[in-house]
C-alpha cells in the first residue's frame, strides 16, 4: 500500500498577515518547476487564513500555489453561538481550509483538552468535510513509567470513538511525543517507527487491516532538515508535523526535499 507522505508547517503563534505573505512569496518562489511528489500543508493562525487563501488559491495564484493545501490549528466542537473565541468549522471552510490539527499536546496540556472533546471536534471537523490531523503523544514520565502503549491506545479509542471508517480514511494520525515537542530532542527513527507500528497495529484492531494500511501516520517533534530523511525512511512513518523549522521557507523546503 503506498500512502503519499504529507509534510504539514505548524507555525503555532507565530506569523501574522505580513509575515506570512513574506514566507509563501519566498517558499513559492524557491519552489518554481518543482513537483511535489508529497502532500504539503501549511497550518498558520487564524487572522493569518485570509491572506494565506488570497495568496494561494484564487485565481491569480501561480500553479505550485495551488498544490499547497491550508489546515487551520484548532476548531470548535460548536456550530455557532456564544462562545467566546471560538471559531467554527463552517468560518474555516471560507478560507479553504482543508485540513485542521486537533490534539495538539499544546492544546490537551495548556488548555485542558480532554479525548472526549478532541473527539467531538474531530466529528464536527468531519461534518463540514475538513480533514483532521489528529494529535497523539505520551509524555517522558509515561514513556519512563512503561506506559507508552496504554497511553496511545487511549487517546486512539477515545479520539476516534464512533468516528467511521469512511471518515477514518480522512484523518491524518500525527505521533508527536510530547518530550520531543519543541525541545530539540528528537525521537530516534527507531522510537518513532516503532510507535507508529504500535498506532498502525490499533487502528488495524479496531478498523481492520484495510484501513490500517491505508491510513497516513506522521511524526512531529523537533524534526529538522537534518532528521527527515531518515525519519521518513521507516516504513510506518507517512511524513511530518513541523513546528520551529517550518517557520523559514528554506529549512521547511528542505525537510520536504529530504523526506520525499
Ligand atoms: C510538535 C511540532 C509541530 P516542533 O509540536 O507540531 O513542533 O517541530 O517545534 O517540535
Amino acid at each position: 500500500m503506498s500512502r503519499k507522505p504529507i509534510f504539514a508547517a505548524n507555525w503555532k503563534m507565530n506569523k501574522g498577515a505580513s509575515e506570512t505573505e513574506d514566507f509563501v512569496k519566498s517558499f513559492l518562489s524557491k519552489t518554481q518547476g518543482m513537483n511535489f511528489t508529497s502532500e504539503i500543508v501549511i497550518a498558520p493562525p487564524f487572522v493569518s487564513l485570509p491572506k494565506l487563501a488570497d495568496l494561494l488559491h484564487t485565481a491569480t495564484a501561480g500553479q505550485n500555489a495551488h498544490a499547497i493545501q491550508i489546515a487551520a490549528q484548532n476548531c470548535s466542537e460548536y456550530d455557532s453561538g456564544a462562545y467566546t473565541g471560538e471559531v467554527s468549522v463552517m468560518m474555516l471552510r471560507e478560507f479553504f481550509v482543508h485540513y485542521v490539527i486537533l490534539g495538539h499536546s499544546e492544546r490537551r496540556s495548556i488548555y485542558g483538552e480532554t479525548d472526549a472533546k478532541i473527539n467531538a471536534k474531530i466529528k464536527k471537523a468531519r461534518e463540514a468535510n475538513l480533514k483532521p490531523i489528529f494529535c497523539i503523544g505520551e509524555t517522558l514520565a509515561e514513556r519512563e513509567g512503561g506506559k507508552l502503549e496504554s497511553v496511545l491506545r487511549t487517546q486512539v479509542t477515545q479520539g476516534l470513538k464512533d468516528i467511521s471508517e469512511k471518515d477514518l480514511n480522512e484523518i491524518v494520525i500525527a505521533y508527536e511525543p510530547v518530550w520531543a515537542i519543541g525541545t530539540g530532542v528528537t525521537a530516534t527513527s527507531e522510537q518513532a517507527q516503532e510507535a507508529h507500528a504500535f498506532v498502525r497495529s490499533l487502528i488495524a484492531e479496531i478498523y481492520g487491516p484495510d484501513a490500517a494500511a491505508k491510513i497516513r501516520i506522521q511524526y512531529g517533534g523537533s524534526v529538522k532538515p537534518g532528521n527527515a530523511a531518515e525519519l521518513m525512511a521507516q516504513p510506518d512513518i507517512d511524513g511530518a508535523l513541523i513546528g520551529g523549522a517550518a517557520l523559514e521557507p528554506q529549512s521547511f523546503l528542505d525537510i520536504i526535499r529530504n523526506g520525499s
